[in-house]
């Protein structure tokens, strides 16, 4: 990790919404799976992006290519489902959305329904254990993979959605913005919606996707991930921005991963600001905590220090991510009081 945060932001209690598995996975669990797939030959450190150093997206999407090639067989996911949980957990998260795309490998017999499966087993672990945190799980679409296997995936979270008693709640889409186009996952997307799962979008994480953006937000989804350029000042529009704000849906930002992948020149550029300070509903999130070498003490501090926000506004932020999590009220309910079971130790 880059550096760690001030003691005020560890033990803030925190609501991680936007947190992609394989780019979650620690620079200690990375050592574990290296050691067990010598052969791969891949160097330590090459799948994390320390301090001060900038990747182009496309890199940033060739470093996952190889956190696949170490994370391929059911007792990897379990481990790294296992790790992702409780380092979460010890950076104060109390409530956590993981998303993940769900594979197939050939050479190890991974199915994409075992994958979730163990992604859900290493959820059920960590609860026995008594890991103070709740987590739920979001299945992703990677848009590279196009229509069908879209459609093969909603099903597949469908599924799970009614087998897990509300560990899968929703769906993701996600995976490079360069390639393929929303139109043709919209039959997919609306399957989705009308099956009851929520549905958590990467929207105008790069420039030139407003056509898309446009027909997304039309779903509507219940949640955006980046939407770097979505507001005029960047290239996007007012009528986007107006979507937003009609259907309120809530952002999830991600600054380090933002500036460090190169869609925000710097921190205080950082489209945080604009949203913010709208009044919009924008909840602080790490996207690939081990790729992006952060944690989310760190992205609240560095949200804090950016912006100018007092520890009450900072306080404020956390405890409004509960009213956007998709999760049901009552555990709503359950998160609100132990943010003011704690919320006297901290001031
Ligand atoms: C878009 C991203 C992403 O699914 O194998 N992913 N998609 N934009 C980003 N911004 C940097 N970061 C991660 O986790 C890795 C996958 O998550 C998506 C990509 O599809 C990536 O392959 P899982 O657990």
């Amino acid at each position: 990790m880059d550096n760690e945060a001030d003691a005020f932001y560890r033990e803030l209690p925190k609501v991680e919404l936007h947190a992609h598995l394989n780019g979650s996975v620690s620079f200690q669990t990375i050592e574990k799976l290296i050691s067990r797939k010598p052969h791969l030959n891949i160097e330590h450190g090459m799948t994390a992006i320390g301090k001060g150093q900038l990747r182009t997206l496309d890199e940033c999407f060739q470093v996952f290519k190889v956190i696949h090639q170490l994370v391929d067989t059911e007792e990897d996911i379990l481990m790294v489902a296992t790790d992702v949980i409780k380092e979460f957990a010890a950076d104060g998260v109390k409530y956590l959305e993981l998303r993940s795309t769900p594979r197939e490998e050939e050479n190890t017999g991974l199915t994409k329904k075992r994958y979730v499966e163990t992604v859900i087993k290493a959820i059920q672990q960590c609860k026995s254990e008594e890991v103070d945190i709740d987590v739920r799980f979001l299945v992703a679409i990677d848009r590279r993979n196009g229509t069908e296997v879209a459609m093969e995936t909603v099903k597949l979270a469908e599924e799970f959605m009614l087998s897990t008693d509300g560990l899968v709640v929703g769906l993701d889409l996600s995976g490079d913005p360069k390639v393929g186009h929303g139109k043709d996952l919209l039959p997919a997307l609306q399957r989705a919606k009308n099956c009851g799962l929520k549905l958590s979008l990467h929207l105008s994480e790069i420039p030139s996707q407003l056509e898309e953006s446009d027909l997304l937000l039309n779903l509507p989804p219940d949640r955006i991930g980046h939407g770097t350029f979505l507001h005029p000042e960047v290239g996007g529009s007012q009528s986007l921005v107006d979507k937003m704000v009609q259907n309120n849906i809530p952002l999830e930002l991600c600054l380090t991963s933002n500036v460090k992948g190169q869609t925000v020149s710097c921190y205080s550029k950082h489209h945080f600001k604009y949203w913010y300070q709208m009044g919009h509903p924008s909840v602080i999130c790490t996207d690939d905590k081990g790729v992006f070498s952060t944690d989310l003490s760190q992205e609240y501090q560095l949200a804090a220090s950016t912006f100018g926000l007092s520890r009450e506004a900072v306080w404020k932020l956390s405890q409004q991510a509960i009213d956007y999590i998709f999760a049901p009220d009552t555990v709503k309910q359950q998160l609100k009081q132990k943010w003011i079971d704690i919320q006297p130790q901290m001031f």
